[in-house]
């Protein structure tokens, strides 16, 4: 092995935190994909960054990611489609400021009443997130896109 490798694990996390943190995403992305989205945007802090797609600007603050969602799944009226957000290969790394960096897998699944779901985009999600006790808040979160090189 070179000397140069990172450790596999710099440090690792509790089994309590990574649950916590694991429940967290749960009830994120079900809000999200009940289309929620003022409890989405609850689980950032009040002045949170919040980027689904690297070319648009990311939406700052929980009121302007509501506003970011809105507009997004206008592109949904009438159409009944269900959309969700699967996450898997939860990483997560403690940080020097006590924040936690937090690298997950997501793929979206898109179905349509009697179609095949689809499955795409396929995306890496990298959050900084705020522990307090049990209470988890998201900081930031930058969503990259696999099809987008
Ligand atoms: O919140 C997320 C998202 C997300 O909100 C996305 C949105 O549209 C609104 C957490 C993790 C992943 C995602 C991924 C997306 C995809 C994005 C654009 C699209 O569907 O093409």
């Amino acid at each position: 092995m070179p000397a140069t490798a990172a450790p596999y694990q710099a440090k690792p996390v509790t089994a309590e935190l990574y649950a916590l943190v694991q429940h967290f995403y749960a009830r994120q992305m079900q809000a999200l994909d009940a289309n929620r989205f003022e409890e989405y945007a609850a689980t950032f802090i009040e002045d949170g960054v919040f980027q689904h797609t690297p070319s648009a600007p990311p939406a700052v603050t929980r009121e302007n990611i509501v506003a970011e969602l809105i507009r997004f799944n206008q592109r949904y009226e009438g159409d009944p489609v269900r959309r969700r957000h699967w996450f898997n290969h939860l990483v997560l790394d403690e940080q020097e400021d006590g924040t936690l960096k937090a690298t997950i897998y997501a793929l979206v699944i898109t179905t349509r009443p009697g179609a095949a779901p689809e499955i795409k985009p396929s995306c890496v999600v990298e959050d900084v997130l705020e522990v307090d006790g049990g209470q988890v808040l998201a900081r930031s979160r930058a969503v990259s896109h696999d099809q987008l090189f």
